[in-house]
């Protein structure tokens, strides 16, 4: 397969104006008519070239006359000899089947519903068109079908029987265009602008799921009035239709007015969504949201630039997120998430920059670098400039840029021309892969505390040497006697190695490095585990305050995993300190009860030099669990009771409770034989308490009576048996994780053909670290099975999957051997994708 290089853009040979699109809708006869303006770009003439796959083209003309063109698989080409050097009307009828489209991408069915997801290269499966960011035009499009809901994007123009018209009066690229169609109902709301515009909301659903809705509309009310407090930006058009699908490769997608969501992203009730849901969605919702000023009316100029619209509106719905619950809580989920994803990308044969340099199939750079290191930027830059200068820079963005498809180069220099910075440095943020390494030293005397720090970023695939970064550090002190003596400072380190000093102090302080994790690094401090108690005790940043009870629980785990050593006391009375300490949040108090990963444990042991043995790792946690649940049972069933929150309500101080309640659960589960886990289970009235206790027993494998009961109770409910699925398989016990899977894959209710229930099966076993590396390869033979079956109907989620196997080299001879001739099976398949093609290669290196 041909790779595509950031170096070799080249604008277009023509620009779009205007596009008239008519589709007439049959399950395997779509014909779609288009009528495209296109005006030749005088700074780069050439011939027309559009893109087009899997089309049946019937007819096509340039200004009305039949024109010589070349047409293969990929592309229709008129020579420039052969158009005129004015605009010109192409037009063309394709068909398209959408009935038979199981990859999900371009114009497809979903449970009788037509729907599309054109992001990044789908809109080439809909119609011939130069299907590229930087391409935008004006969408009128006419629905013909006689379902009875028809949208597309923008305002609706006109509707009569059997057929509707939308425009979109604002420019955008292809990949923005959607469809809908289908039997569906509406959940309506509106909201005014900060303007004075009154839109139209709706959320469209399956009969059966308006119930499902009242959630998310809150959510969209309130992702809209946030932009327009936070950024100053109002929404634009009359109607916002939110439309919910069971068949959907992730988990929702921005198309202007119109945006379509996996539905296990959009629908939420106390009985059948978990409180991680209800949190997901809201910002989810807000994301796409969001999309719509960072994305849509600012895009891409090409796919190089993805993390210009998604590494900021990553950022943007994590404020959000942090805004409407807890900040500090969000922090520490965020860097959690962070570090077992991008982290473990940055570190593997998948590393790649934020802005990536070349790619075969884009799709495979959807990913936690682009998207979650590429939010992390943005706090960087923000906490560099500061708060002020930052809303400065994005207002400039957006009156510089509107209407535009635009590079990284472009957002910085709106902030390098708001500030007077120079940037240049920054900017390799974009360009260098791999997590850099920060060492600190410290050094004390008469007064000044000396922090003396080293950064150092390991070779990548393709890039061998690193240069500094700028890296902002956010330090705080505190005394010998627990008081914060020096206030949080961001320390802005631009060397390879850099001191920085800290005058006037009395007695020597504990320094608190790397407050709110202001730095996406990995930072390696020597730290006796006295040290870290009194931090865990005493910061007042909480980030760092749950980082010392993160070591503490490591350092004791890999104690355990090596040597057998028994959890040391302090340990355990430092974590019932916390536990039992009323004045925290108990949202935070349950982050610092959970235990390090599986996963995260077998990366630190590898760091150490130490091969992972999965098996000891989980028998190590487990280990653990049961000293801690021993340790604190006097404590557990007080927090347990504490911790009732009576009335189900979605919001932080609810969700709070019952993180705590549940983490304390699982441990008491350990010493009661699940009497209290089993009578939660029969009365608990919402999801997040049922599916929780349903946990704890299967964790202490007990729970065969109330898996089958809560199978038996949510057959008919698609989303909650994702879970049954995923839970079943994801605490399985390690020897019997390939069996489950592979047993559940031959379930009635699993198919292939919905990346939900797949992802709850074969998603949920690499996530069962010890089941997933099991002596003998079973389930490395079972997932690479999977994923060449897969592949075949979806490329797409299937390269997805092949990501579990990226830790490969971290394990033992026997394992890697195994993983590697997995892997080569899966290569050596005749037909494999270009995406699952990719990443194989890349990941066998
Ligand atoms: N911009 C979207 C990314 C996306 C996508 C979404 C659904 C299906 C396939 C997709 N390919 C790319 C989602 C987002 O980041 O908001
Ligand atoms: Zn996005």
């Amino acid at each position: 397969p041909q790779t595509i290089f950031l170096r070799d853009y080249e604008a277009p040979h023509h620009w779009v104006r205007d596009v008239a699109l008519t589709f007439r809708l049959a399950p395997r006869t779509t014909r779609v008519i288009s009528r495209i303006t296109f005006v030749p770009n005088e700074l780069n003439r050439g011939d027309l070239v559009l893109n087009g796959e899997e089309l049946q083209l019937i007819a096509a003309t340039v200004d009305g006359a039949i024109v010589n063109m070349e047409v293969d698989d990929t592309h229709l080409r008129i020579a420039s000899a052969d158009l005129p050097q004015k605009p010109f009307v192409f037009e063309a009828e394709v068909e398209i089947s959408p009935e038979t489209n199981t990859a999900l991408e371009g114009l497809y069915m979903s449970n009788g519903m037509y729907c599309t997801q054109c992001e990044a290269e789908g809109f080439r499966k809909i119609t011939y068109y130069p299907d590229r960011p930087d391409v935008m035009g004006v969408f009128t499009v006419r629905v013909e079908s006689d379902l009875p809901v028809l949208l597309s994007n923008g305002n609706p123009v006109e509707r009569g029987d059997g057929f509707a018209v939308w425009h979109d009066p604002w420019p955008k690229p292809a990949y923005l265009f959607a469809l809908v169609a289908g039997e569906l109902v509406n959940h309506p709301g509106r909201f005014t602008t900060a303007s004075g515009r009154d839109v139209e909301l709706n959320i469209w659903v399956r009969p059966g799921d308006e119930d499902k809705c009242a959630f998310g509309m809150e959510a969209l009310r309130k992702s809209m009035k946030w932009d327009e407090d936070t950024y100053g930006r109002e929404y634009d058009l009359d109607i916002f239709n939110i439309v919910a699908v069971d068949d959907f490769n992730m988990g929702a997608m921005e198309n202007k007015g119109l945006n379509i969501f996996n539905s296990s992203c959009v629908l939420a009730s106390k009985e059948t969504s978990t409180d991680a849901n209800f949190e997901r969605i809201e910002g989810i919702i807000a994301h796409e949201y969001f999309h719509n000023w960072t994305g849509n009316r600012i895009t891409c100029r090409d796919w190089f630039q993805l993390c210009l619209k998604e590494g900021l509106t990553v950022y943007r719905d994590q404020m959000f997120s942090g805004d409407m619950r807890s900040h500090a809580v969000k922090r520490i989920e965020e860097v959690l998430a962070l570090r077992a994803r991008q982290f473990r990308e940055d570190n593997g044969p998948l590393a790649h920059p934020v802005r990536p340099e070349s790619f075969v199939e884009i799709n495979n750079f959807y990913t936690a670098t682009v998207y979650e290191k590429g939010a992390e930027i943005i706090g960087m830059l923000r906490r560099l400039i500061g708060d002020e200068a930052y809303r400065k820079g994005c207002d400039l963005y957006f009156e510089r840029h509107d209407g535009e498809a635009v590079t990284i180069e472009d957002w910085l220099k709106a902030f390098e021309d708001a500030t007077g910075r120079d940037l240049s440095q920054f900017a390799r943020w974009y360009s260098q892969a791999g997590t850099p390494r920060l060492k600190v030293s410290e050094s004390f005397a008469e007064g000044r505390l000396t922090l003396t720090f080293a950064q150092s970023t390991p070779p990548t695939p393709g890039q061998p040497d690193k240069a500094p970064q700028v890296l902002p550090i956010a330090v705080g002190l505190i005394g010998p006697n627990g008081d914060e003596v020096v206030e949080t400072r961001v320390l802005e380190m631009t060397e390879a190695t850099q001191s920085f000093t800290f005058d006037g102090l009395g007695a020597r302080p504990v320094a608190s490095i790397l407050r709110d994790f202001s730095a996406p690094v990995i930072l390696e401090r020597e730290m006796d585990a006295a040290t870290r108690a009194f931090l865990l005790a005493h910061d007042t940043d909480p980030f760092q305050k749950w980082e010392m009870g993160r070591m503490l629980a490591k350092d004791t785990l890999v104690a355990l995993i090596l040597e057998d050593t028994p959890p040391a006391r302090d340990y355990l009375d430092a974590i019932r300190a916390v536990l039992t300490d009323d004045s925290l949040d108990p949202a935070f108090r349950a982050l610092v009860l959970g235990l390090p990963g599986e996963d995260d444990l077998a990366q630190t042991l590898f760091d150490a030099g130490v091969t992972p043995d999965p098996q000891k790792i989980h028998d190590a946690r487990e280990t653990l669990r049961g000293s801690l649940a021993r340790h604190l049972s006097d404590a557990l069933p007080t927090v347990f009771r504490q911790m009732e929150t009576g009335a189900f309500v979605p919001d932080a101080d609810g969700s709070g409770k019952r993180a705590l309640r549940l983490s304390v659960l699982s441990l008491l589960t350990l010493l009661d034989a699940g009497k209290e886990a089993k009578a939660l289970f029969s009365k608990a009235d919402n999801m997040t308490e049922q599916a929780g206790a349903l946990a704890a027993l299967l964790a202490a494998g007990l729970g065969e009576e109330e898996l089958a009961a809560f199978g038996q109770m949510w057959r008919h409910d698609r989303l909650v048996m994702d879970k049954w699925f995923a839970l079943q398989v994801a605490l399985a016990a390690p020897a019997r994780a390939a069996d489950v899977a592979r047993d559940l894959s031959h379930h009635p209710d699993f198919t292939m053909k919905n990346p939900n229930r797949f992802r709850a099966v074969f998603g949920a076993l690499p996530g069962n670290h010890a089941g997933f590396h099991h002596a003998g390869g079973a389930a490395y033979a079972l997932l690479a099975d999977q994923i060449i079956a897969l592949d075949a109907l979806n490329p797409q989620t299937a390269a997805r999957m092949t990501g579990a196997f990226e830790t490969w080299r971290r394990y033992d001879a026997d394992r890697q051997a195994m993983i590697r001739a997995a892997l080569e099976r899966i290569r050596a398949k005749t037909g494999l994708s270009r995406d699952v093609t990719e990443m194989v290669t890349r990941i066998l290196g």
